[in-house]
């Protein structure tokens, strides 16, 4: 039996993206389980659903026959586990240390751009990008942190840590947030996010996206309804 992976809805959700993206990308077959987001109050449909087979409540969770495991990071260890032949952590043990520091740092921090930048596939908020920009000095220190990561890669044309990694899987909702909200990149960062943007997977993953054409409220800060900031 293959995977089976619950995820929330493509335009939005960063933490459903990394997952599926890394599954796709290196060829491991999943089911893919769709919970639509309605709103996240006890008594919605997505908590009703989602609670249960996830005691977080939350997305993405993978299922393996009888083992369940929850939350982006953990699935990630756990399929680089089960799958040591796609390499999805590198086989050097100092870039394995920097895969799994700049993945846990992109789990754990970014808390301005995560709040203030949120991941919406089929919008152009570079309006908003450049407000942020000049008036958040949080905002600007965290895509300073995350230039310095982006360009540090073992070569121009390595993905984060040389191969693709859980961290290049990671950083795909950022390269998404970079997308809609324009904000500056040096030249290095930029060509990476060109790498992720054409890889197959985030391509399949944005077309999906597209295609949903649903208003979800709670994740639009900046925007009234679907036609206002749609991307050509
Ligand atoms: N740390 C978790 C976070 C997952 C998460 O917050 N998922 C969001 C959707 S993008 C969610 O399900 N939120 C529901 C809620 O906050 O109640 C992970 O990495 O999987």
């Amino acid at each position: 039996m293959s995977y089976q992976l619950f995820i929330g809805n493509k335009n939005y959700s960063t933490w459903s993206m990394r997952p599926w993206i890394l599954l796709k990308q290196v060829d491991i077959p999943f089911q893919e389980h769709w919970i639509r987001f309605d709103s996240f109050e006890p008594d919605s449909q997505f908590k009703t659903e989602i609670l249960k087979l996830n005691p977080t409540g939350k997305v993405p969770a993978l299922i393996d026959a009888d083992i369940i495991v929850w939350d982006s990071l953990a699935i990630a260890e756990y399929i680089a586990e089960q799958h040591p032949e796609k390499a999805l952590l590198p086989q050097d043990k100092k870039l394995r240390a920097r895969a799994r520091c700049i993945s846990a740092e992109m789990h754990s921090g970014f808390q301005a751009l995560r709040n203030l930048c949120p991941m919406n596939v089929e919008a152009d908020l570079t309006h908003v990008g450049k407000q942020l920009w000049a008036e958040n000095e949080q905002i600007r220190a965290e895509v300073a942190r995350i230039d310095q990561i982006w360009s540090e890669r073992p070569s121009e044309d390595a993905f984060l840590c040389g191969e693709l990694s859980i961290a290049d899987a990671f950083y795909a909702p950022v390269v998404m947030r970079f997308e809609c909200f324009n904000l500056p990149l040096s030249a290095s960062s930029q060509i990476y996010m060109q790498k992720i943007l054409a890889l197959s997977s985030v391509q399949q993953w944005i077309q999906e996206a597209k295609q949903e054409q649903m208003f979800v409220p709670f994740d639009e800060p900046y925007r009234q309804n679907r036609d206002e900031y749609l991307k050509k």
